[in-house]
């Protein structure tokens, strides 16, 4: 992930973010082009922010920045989407911190939750391709016992990354696997343990369960495990992944965000109540299907791209 370069992912991450920042950012800004700050022009600027699903509490602060900023100047293009982005980015920045599963303890337990489609099991194929190209040893366990499918899709990742796979038969118990699993990667000196979940959520108290029981198994081996807990979640849903946010930031021990499906979508803007809503970080975005479309979060990165401004 990180040693991609700088460019190349920025230009993926601002491809993927361009309708978002198209909607948020052409009307708007031309409207403040070598114009005075008017008090009209403002409001449409928070009317914007809203539609790009910033929602009103980030949108009322970033345009109360952004007249700040902009106070008494007349500015070209480039100088109102520096503004801008400074202003999101003052959102963001508090919000944004490292994954970074090769320096904690060993082996270092990863779990993955979410509802279904959100992206839980490709971005676990794509963080297992990063860490055994980076010379680890993964083991990747299939929790979402569910389905068939899932557990070959889960298996194709594993095969790709070639990184060890454990599953069971459908219906089989999670936790029970989990636990199995982690028990066999402590003994065999396993570097990292990825465990996918199911994620029904039309039954959110049974899935809770099931997620809290792998949490106190895990629990059983280590008292720190699971070393990080990421919820993945999905930018094309918009203001739905807040709802998602709170069902599993309250129960399921997040330490971790990850908003995926940010190339393409016109809602990329729903990343910054995400982050303020919740109690954990962004840690990680997804801008794309492919192995290297995964990325650390950069929230001035971000914040520049959504704007449509260039690196
Ligand atoms: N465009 C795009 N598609 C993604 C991204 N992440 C996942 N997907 C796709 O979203 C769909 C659901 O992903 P999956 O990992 O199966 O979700 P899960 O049910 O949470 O495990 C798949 O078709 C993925 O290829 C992303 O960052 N961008
Ligand atoms: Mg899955």
């Amino acid at each position: 992930m990180s040693d991609t370069p700088k460019k190349g992912w920025f230009q993926r991450l601002s491809a993927g973010l361009s309708r978002s920042s198209k909607q948020m950012t052409e009307q708007v800004v031309s409207t403040f082009v070598k114009e005075p700050l008017s008090e009209e022009a403002l409001e449409r600027l928070e009317e914007h922010l809203i539609e790009s699903d910033l929602g009103p509490a980030a949108s009322a602060r970033i345009v109360e920045r952004f007249r700040e900023l902009r106070f008494g100047k007349t500015s070209d293009e480039r100088e109102i989407k520096e503004a801008l982005a400074e202003a999101v980015a003052a959102e963001l920045l508090p919000r944004q911190a490292t994954f970074d599963p090769l320096s904690g303890p060993k082996p270092y337990v990863v779990l993955f939750v979410g509802v279904n489609g959100s992206g839980k099991t490709t971005t676990l194929g794509k963080i297992a391709s990063d860490l055994t190209a980076k010379g680890a040893k993964v083991m990747i366990v299939a929790g979402d016992t569910f389905r068939a499918a899932a557990r070959e899709q889960l298996k194709v990742w594993a095969e790709r990354a070639g990184a060890d796979f454990e599953s069971r038969r459908d219906g089989a118990d999670a936790a029970g696997l989990a636990f199995d699993a982690y028990a066999k990667a402590k003994a065999e000196g396993y570097d990292v343990v990825l465990i996918d979940t199911a994620g029904r959520l039309q039954n959110k108290s049974a899935l809770m369960d099931e997620l809290l029981k792998i949490v106190r198994v895990l629990k059983k081996v280590d008292a720190d495990a699971p070393h990080e807990t990421l919820l993945v979640l999905d930018a094309t849903v918009g203001r739905n992944a807040l709802e998602q946010e709170k069902v599993f930031g309250r129960t399921a021990y997040v330490s971790g965000v990850v908003m995926t499906k940010l190339d393409g979508t016109a809602r990329g803007g729903v990343l910054v109540p995400v982050a303020q809503a919740s109690d954990a970080p962004i840690k990680l975005i997804g801008v794309g299907e492919g192995v290297d479309d995964l990325q650390p979060f950069d929230a001035r990165a971000f914040s520049r791209s959504l704007v449509g401004l260039e690196d």
